[in-house]
């Protein structure tokens, strides 16, 4: 334990070094007491992204979801750490005010990938984290596990726009798991797992054999690879860690049966979204909010009771492997 907690600590240090502030003196980041505690000692922590607050769901189920799966994260034993950029402060574990706040934000906080972090920051403006954005700060302070519903990936029609998600080039470089339930049909599942292969990042359906399509527990698309219980998915990070591969690790959990949406109704919704996207020259950053916001005004809110479910049985999932790892690495 004592051993452990002395590497957490050292690691922490190497990464960032709070006696080591910006060029005005001031911290560079700013660490909750619980989540900073619970580092130290080398107890289980969750990451948790932001833009699925500002920009994924409406207020206030936002609010409501993003309360619950930190009690979620806390009912399965660790500290849930979400992340965002206050004020040009990052933020690793906010309050109940500052969740509040961004959640009221909604879309008038900007979506931050970590090509915008700098930029947030130096501005003092109210970011909030994509998955890239997350993981960077995750990795920054030394949280090895995060949490959310789906990441971003190569958008169909992504060979010819380049339109490829931040957040795959970032699992190439970032060494922190993802526990997400795949990628949505908006993209191109096929490439994307081909762009992460490319990206050295180590991809796990967890209980099945196939890579989930988030609305859907199958996409056709076989997973590279398999895990079958929290303890198996801390014996990869485990290895990915001792072996300093460097890398990024992608668990996918597919959404439990219960709440699957119809695939049908789910995929005409997302082609009539596609096809407005395109009428109405969305792209860039802003054509995944818009594809969220279509696909769920489309079927009925139907995609968001699903959305909802399947984050919060991700927070279940990744709050047990959080708790195995920090077993493991007593
Ligand atoms: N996919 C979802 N919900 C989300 C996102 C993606 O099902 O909220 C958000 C995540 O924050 C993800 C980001 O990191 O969108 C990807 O945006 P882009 O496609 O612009 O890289
Ligand atoms: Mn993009």
């Amino acid at each position: 334990m004592a051993s452990s907690a002395l590497s957490r600590t050292t690691s922490l240090h190497r990464h960032f070094n709070p006696a080591n502030p910006s060029s005005k003196g001031e911290k560079i980041v700013k660490i909750s007491g619980e989540v900073s505690e619970a580092l130290s000692r080398g107890e289980a922590v969750v990451a948790l992204e932001s833009t699925i607050i500002s920009h994924g769901m409406p207020y206030p189920q936002n609010l409501e979801t993003a309360k619950e799966v930190e009690e979620i994260v806390r009912q399965n034993g660790a500290i849930p750490a979400t992340i965002a950029i206050l004020d040009g402060v990052p933020c690793i574990g906010l309050s109940a005010e500052e969740l509040e706040k961004l959640a009221i934000l909604g879309r008038k906080a900007r979506k931050t990938a970590r090509r915008d972090i700098a930029h947030v920051v130096a501005t003092r403006g109210n970011g909030a984290t994509t998955v890239s954005a997350t993981m960077f700060f995750a990795s920054m302070v030394g949280i090895p596990i995060f949490v959310t519903g789906g990441i971003g990936g190569v958008h169909r029609h992504g060979e010819s726009t380049l339109d490829i998600s931040s957040d795959l080039t970032e699992l190439g470089r970032t060494p922190v798991t993802v526990v997400s339930a795949g990628v949505k049909s908006i993209l191109d599942i096929s490439r994307t797992l081909e762009y992460l292969e490319t990206q050295g990042v180590c991809v796990a359906a967890y209980k099945t054999d196939e890579f989930p399509a988030f609305f859907t527990a199958t996409s056709g698309c076989k997973a590279p690879s398999r895990v079958d219980s929290p303890e198996d998915c801390a014996r990869l990070i485990d290895s990915n860690m001792n072996l300093k591969l460097g890398t990024g690790i992608l668990i996918a959990v597919p959404i439990p049966n219960e709440h699957s949406a119809s695939g049908n109704i789910i995929e005409s919704a997302i082609q009539k979204a596609l096809n407005e996207a395109r009428e109405q020259n969305v792209s860039g950053s802003a054509e995944t909010p818009f594809l969220l916001a279509r696909v769920n005004e489309l079927t009925g809110g139907a995609s968001l009771a699903s959305n909802i479910a399947l984050v919060k049985n991700n927070a279940r999932i990744g709050a047990q492997i959080a708790v195995s790892l920090a077993r493991l690495r007593e």
